[in-house]
């Protein structure tokens, strides 16, 4: 390792660090000097780097290894595992490889391998999987994210892009000085800004929050949750029944049309569409007004407290945000045209500080007023393979193969899947009814996982191939995401047997004759020059100069300069919309979309529509049911470190922690700290109850994370998606649905 004179640095999806070293061994991760607002979570992979759930060697589960591929599929997740050396493992998944290729051709591989894995742009899992199995003839793929699938189909129909405008988000500093009143649809959570994807320098969510505050903005926090807005920001509190914002978006519409609060010139010049949407509003043929006298039965709100709302918007200079958890909802695609389609009859989208927002705080990089950079990727190759699932429909394409699904307008058929590989992401963490996935994650014959700690996708894998964390490894953290450019160093040697992913797929490689397509006979500090080298290029063609390669590295880090003026989403088509058209068919925000309408979805019309959620306290099957909302924790990113000490130290009597009104634990008998069993149909979990007047009646809340651990079927580590129902939001999106979901609580 080269000698430094500076502090190592590593770089994390939470954050950036200073790390120390003792002998060999990370002892602590302290706050990068210009973070002002470290995140708690780093510090949570010192202890488990090398502690006991570390996967110190290649391992493959004992039946398949004796009898080959697809043998005793049942076992997964309890059969006995057996070490073997690389050279071994190398061969056995050549081998496999070529017999899969051979007999039933690269569709039959499935390596969508949905997740976050680590920050470092060369070390980047997925990419480096993608690239061999480019190298190998392909494999089938996944589109879109949990994070917003429904989003990310329906919003480019309606604005011609999401991307685009969720990477032009208006910045915080342009709310601060214009927004009057900034109506937060699942809140502005501070716990979820900690994260922003590929590494942050600086984390901006709540001093950005509070100087807004302070600067006169009023906010009102609509959402189940209180706590989804810090309480010194004072904000109004609309406790709306979970997955039912389309109803009371929809209401806010009405009123402003039968009030004629209505800004007409900004709906004729900048929008497509608005008549039909409006004669559906007033009811003109089902003869329902979508009134607040109606929402406020489907919301359980006063309709005083939704006319009120819409009044103010009216009135005030306005933000809407609407947080990415509304399209983690059934007919998710709904909640976000509404907004836009509210915000629109408005007239204040793309002037500063107002219009419309998706999910503030969702990620720290929401708001952080920055230059847009262009940085390269590791190369991933062309997949010669066209079969794709929408990312959530995993357990369907396992369960049935040849059958048709519908997907944004066209029809596909899911292939017929004999090797699922996954590296850097949990499928046992991040899908939903995990005991229909883990049903249909008997039919492969072999499941690969690239895996550096014993969390329950190794432990239901065939093959597990033990990689190094990034603290083992030298990368660059580089996301136009983020104004900080930093070295990640390799602080300490790979722990046990592990070895990065790239070099894993090196191994491969060679054995399948590609290693040369694979690596280009460029060493990883070659390739991170490279990437760095590009970077440089496009940084000068933007007038930012970035430092050579070696002060880079000597200096550990690099920012951006701050951009001078605010950012404003849309506001170059508001200025001049004909010269900057949307890239919709009319070229303007299309309220009402031609386009989707032809689709003839039941599921999704073509126009923003409220239609009943799979399930909701508005229907309960019985009137013990409550809602569940299973949103992100606050400790840990995901699945990621929930072993580790910060994650743990979060846990109430050894449990994950369920919110509940203390109406509702009264109802129960239940006490705070009382271990209960949540359950439904579809499985159930264990969690210890803490009781608090922030979560509304009839909801509880329990993060996402917990590893799943199954006792007689039953999750003892909390994990939510043991209920979540598994359906996709419409036939558009086929996006995930986690927050509909009902259950029962029990004591134990
Ligand atoms: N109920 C419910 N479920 C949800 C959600 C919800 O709100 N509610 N949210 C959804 C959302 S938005 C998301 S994005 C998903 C997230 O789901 P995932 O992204 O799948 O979750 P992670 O726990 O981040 O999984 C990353 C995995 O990569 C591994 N890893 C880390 N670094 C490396 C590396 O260098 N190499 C390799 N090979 N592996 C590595 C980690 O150990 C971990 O197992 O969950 C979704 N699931
Ligand atoms: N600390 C931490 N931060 C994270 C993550 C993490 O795992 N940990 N994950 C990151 C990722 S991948 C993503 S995609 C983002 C996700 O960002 P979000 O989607 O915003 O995350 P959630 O925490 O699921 O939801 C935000 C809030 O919405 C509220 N909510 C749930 N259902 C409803 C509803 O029906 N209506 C209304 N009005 N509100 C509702 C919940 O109370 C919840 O606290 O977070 C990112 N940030
Ligand atoms: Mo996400």
């Amino acid at each position: 390792m080269t000698k430094l004179s500076r502090s190592l640095l590593t770089s994390a999806h939470w954050g950036t660090y200073e790390v120390k070293v003792s002998n060999g061994r990370v002892t602590s991760l302290n706050a990068f000097s210009e973070d002002k607002d470290s995140s708690p979570i780093g510090p949570g992979i010192v202890d488990v780097m090398d502690g006991p759930s570390r996967i110190m060697a290649p391992m493959v589960r004992k039946s398949w290894l004796e009898n080959g591929p697809g043998s005793n599929t049942s076992k997964r997740g309890s059969d006995k595992f057996v070490q073997v050396s690389w050279d071994e493992v190398g061969d056995l998944v050549a081998n496999e490889i070529s017999r899969v290729k051979h007999n039933f051709g690269n569709e039959a591989i499935f390596a969508g391998s949905y997740g976050w894995a680590s920050a470092g742009r060369f070390h980047h899992a997925q990419s480096q999987l993608k690239r061999f199995l480019n190298c190998v003839g392909g494999y089938t793929s996944s589109v879109n994210t949990y994070s917003f699938a429904a989003a990310e189909v329906v919003v480019p129909h309606i604005l011609g892009s999401f991307r685009e405008h969720l990477d032009r988000s208006t910045s915080w500093d342009s709310i601060e000085k214009n927004c009057e009143l900034f109506v937060a649809f699942g809140g502005v959570p501070l716990k979820n800004g900690q994260i922003s994807q590929g590494g942050t320098g600086n984390h901006i969510q709540r001093s950005s929050l509070f100087k807004a505050r302070k600067a006169g903005v009023k906010f009102v926090n609509v959402s189940p949750l209180k706590s989804d807005i810090d309480d010194r920001i004072d904000a109004d509190w609309i406790d709306l029944r979970p997955s039912t914002d389309t109803a009371l978006l929809l209401s806010l519409a009405h009123t402003l049309i039968v009030e004629e609060l209505l800004d007409t010139s900004f709906l004729n010049n900048y929008t497509e569409g608005f008549d039909k949407f409006s004669k559906y509003l007033l009811g003109k043929d089902d003869k329902i007004p979508k009134s607040a006298a109606w929402a406020a039965k489907i919301c359980d709100l006063t309709e005083n407290k939704i006319i009120n709302l819409a009044r103010l918007m009216a009135t005030k200079k306005t933000m809407i945000s609407v947080s990415w958890s509304l399209t983690r909802q059934d007919h998710g695609e709904q909640p976000f045209w509404a907004a836009i389609t509210l915000a629109a009859m408005l007239g204040q989208i793309g002037r500063p500080g107002t219009g419309i927002g998706f999910g503030y705080s969702a990620m720290n990089h929401i708001g952080l007023n920055r230059k847009e950079m262009h940085y390269p990727a590791f190369p991933q190759g062309v997949n010669k393979i066209k079969s794709f699932i929408p990312v959530a429909r995993i357990t369907d394409l396992l369960e049935n193969p040849g059958a048709e699904f519908n997907y944004n307008g066209q029809k596909y058929t899911y292939p017929d899947t004999k090797i699922v590989w996954w590296a850097g992401g949990n499928p046992f963490h991040h899908h939903q009814d995990l005991n229909r996935l883990i049903k249909a994650w008997k039919k492969p014959d072999t499941i690969i996982s690239n895996e550096w700690c014993w969390n329950a996708l190794a432990q239901y894998s065939d093959i597990v191939l033990p990689c190094t964390t990034s603290l083992e490894r030298s990368d660059l953290s580089l996301t136009p995401k983020d104004p900080y450019l930093v070295v990640m160093d390799k602080a300490v040697e790979p722990v046990g047997e592990s070895k990065d992913d790239h070099d894993i797929f090196k191994l491969i490689a060679g054995k399948l004759g590609v290693e040369e397509e694979f690596t280009e006979n460029k060493s990883p500090e070659d390739w991170q020059k490279w990437m760095y080298d590009i970077s440089r290029q496009s940084a000068a063609k933007e007038g930012v100069e970035l430092p050579s390669w070696n002060n880079f590295v000597r200096d550990g880090w690099f920012k951006i300069p701050d951009l001078e003026n605010q950012t404003i989403m849309m506001e170059d088509f508001v200025k001049d919309p004909k010269k900057f058209a949307l890239s919709t068919p009319s070229g303007k925000i299309e309220i009402f979309s031609e386009t989707i309408s032809k689709f003839r979805y039941q599921d999704c019309p073509g126009h923003p529509f409220w239609i009943e959620p799979l399930e909701w306290l508005g229907n309960p099957r019985n009137s013990s049911q409550l809602h569940m909302i299973s949103n992100q924790p606050k400790n840990k990113l995901h699945s990621q470190l929930d072993h580790g000490s910060v994650s743990q130290a979060d846990k109430l009597n050894g449990h994950e922690q369920l919110l509940m009104n203390p109406g509702d634990a009264k109802e129960r008998k239940l006490n705070e700290g009382q271990l209960v069993r949540i359950s439904n149909s579809r499985g159930s979990c264990l969690a210890a109850v803490t009781i608090s007047n922030d979560v509304m009646k009839k909801v509880i809340q329990i993060s996402t994370g917990a590893w799943m651990k199954l006792e007689n079927g039953i999750c003892i580590n909390g994990n939510p998606n043991l209920l979540t129902p598994d359906k996709g939001t419409s036939s558009l999106a086929q996006g995930p649905i986690a927050h509909t979901c009902l259950v029962e609580v029990e004591a134990l």
